[in-house]
C-alpha cells in the first residue's frame, strides 16, 4: 500500500500589484494613513542613505558597502511590523531595518567607515551588529529566541538572510533547532535573485526557498518583496501566529538587488541589463508612492520637502563621521557583556604594544 505521508503547498501573497492596485481585503486594519506615510518616508530615507554611502565610498571616505536599493519594501515592511522590544538580527545589507528601529545614522555610517565601535550601543535598540559571515546570523537569532523563551519574555526575533545564505549549513541548523524547540523567530529570506554573481537558480533546484522551512516543520510563506503592504502583513501574521502557538515562521520575500553586490563588485560582468530594467518597473518606492497619491494623502510638495529633509539627514551623518577617530581597543569590549580574564590579557597586551599602528 502506498499512501500520502505529507502534502503541502506554498502560498504567495501580494496585497498591492505592480500598478499599485490594492486588494482591500488583505490590507491590515492597523495600517492607517499616518503609518503608510511613515513607511514611505523610511523607504525613501533608506535609498538616500544607500546612495550617499555609495558616493562616500567612491570618494574613499567609507569602506566597502552593500547597497540596499530595490530592497526597501522587505526591510521597512518587516521591521516596521515588529514591536520595539522584539529583536532584529540584520545582515550587511539590511541597514534600513536598523534605521526603522531607530539606530542613529551616525552609528550606521561609522560602521561603514569600518569602525566596529559603531556598534557599542547597538543592543540598546534590541538589534545585533550587521553580520558578514553568511548564515551565522540564523544561529544567533535562534539562540536569542531560545533565550527569550527560556526567560518567558513574550517577544520575538526577526532574522534576515539572502537567497544564497539558505544554502549554508547554519541556516538548516537554525531552522531545525527553531522548529524542534518551538522558538519565537521569523526567518526573513530576502531573495534578491543573486548571491554576488551566483544566480538564484544555482542555490537550489526547489521551486521556492520557502519550502525549505517546511522540511523543518516551519510554517512558510512567499510574498511579493517589492510590495511593502504584503511584507508588513506577512510579518504581522507571523507575529500573531507566534503569539498563538509559539512556533517559528519563514517568509521568503521575492525582490531584486538593483545595484552591485557591494562596492567591490561590477554586476555588468555577469547579469543582463534587461533584467535590471524589468525590475525597475516594479520599484517598491514608486509602487507605494502611486498608492499614496491615489489615496490623496501624498503630493508633490510633500515629496519635495521629504527629499530635502533626507538630503540634510544623510549630509549631516556624513559630516558627523569625519571627526570619528578609530579606537581599536574597543573591539574587545563588545564581544561579551563583561570581558573575561583571558580576553582582558589580550587587550592589555595589544594596548601595551600598540598592535594596530
Ligand atoms: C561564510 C561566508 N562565505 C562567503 C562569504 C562571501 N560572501 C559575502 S556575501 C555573499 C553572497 C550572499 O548572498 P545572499 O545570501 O543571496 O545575500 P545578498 O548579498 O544577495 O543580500 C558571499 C558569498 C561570506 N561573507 N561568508
Ligand atoms: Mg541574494
Amino acid at each position: 500500500m502506498i499512501k500520502e505521508a505529507y502534502n503541502t503547498s506554498i502560498k504567495n501573497m501580494q496585497v498591492m500589484d505592480e500598478d499599485s492596485n490594492v486588494d482591500i481585503s488583505l490590507i491590515p486594519k492597523d495600517l492607517d494613513d499616518k503609518k503608510l506615510i511613515e513607511m514611505y518616508k523610511f523607504m525613501n530615507l533608506g535609498r538616500a542613505v544607500s546612495n550617499k554611502l555609495l558616493a562616500l565610498q567612491r570618494l574613499g571616505k567609507v569602506a566597502t558597502f552593500a547597497p540596499l536599493n530595490g530592497e526597501e519594501a522587505v526591510q521597512v515592511g518587516s521591521a516596521y511590523a515588529m514591536d520595539k522590544n522584539d529583536y532584529i538580527v540584520p545582515i550587511y545589507r539590511t541597514h534600513l531595518s536598523l534605521i526603522v528601529r531607530g539606530v542613529p545614522l551616525k552609528s550606521l555610517f561609522t560602521a561603514v567607515k569600518g569602525y566596529e565601535e559603531a556598534y557599542s550601543s547597538i543592543s540598546d535598540y534590541h538589534t545585533t551588529p550587521e553580520i558578514i559571515v553568511v548564515g551565522s546570523q540564523f544561529t544567533h537569532a535562534a539562540g536569542i529566541a531560545y533565550g527569550l523563551k527560556y526567560r518567558k519574555i513574550g517577544n520575538a526575533v526577526i532574522v534576515y538572510g539572502g537567497d544564497g545564505s539558505t544554502s549554508e549549513g547554519d541556516f538548516y541548523e537554525a531552522i531545525n533547532f527553531a522548529g524542534v524547540f518551538n522558538l519565537p523567530v521569523i526567518f526573513m529570506i530576502e531573495n534578491n535573485e543573486w548571491a554576488i554573481s551566483v544566480p538564484r537558480s544555482r542555490q537550489s533546484a526547489a521551486e521556492t526557498l520557502a519550502q525549505k522551512g517546511v522540511a523543518a516543520g516551519i510554517k512558510s510563506i512567499q510574498v511579493d518583496g517589492n510590495d511593502v503592504l504584503a511584507v508588513y502583513k506577512a510579518t504581522k501574521d507571523a507575529l500573531e501566529s507566534i503569539k498563538q502557538n509559539g512556533k517559528p515562521v519563514l517568509i521568503e520575500a521575492l525582490t531584486y538587488r538593483m545595484g552591485m553586490h557591494t562596492t567591490s563588485d561590477d554586476p555588468t560582468k555577469y547579469r543582463p541589463e534587461e533584467d535590471v530594467d524589468a525590475w525597475q518597473k516594479k520599484d517598491p518606492i514608486k509602487r507605494l508612492q502611486r498608492y499614496l497619491i491615489s489615496k490623496k494623502i501624498w503630493n508633490d510638495e510633500m515629496e519635495q520637502s521629504m527629499i530635502e529633509e533626507n538630503k540634510e539627514l544623510v549630509n549631516q551623518a556624513a559630516k558627523d563621521i569625519e571627526s570619528v577617530k578609530s579606537e581599536p581597543e574597543k573591539m574587545f569590549d563588545n564581544v561579551y557583556s563583561f570581558i573575561p580574564e583571558t580576553l582582558q590579557e589580550e587587550k592589555d597586551e595589544a594596548v601595551k604594544n600598540n598592535f594596530w599602528q
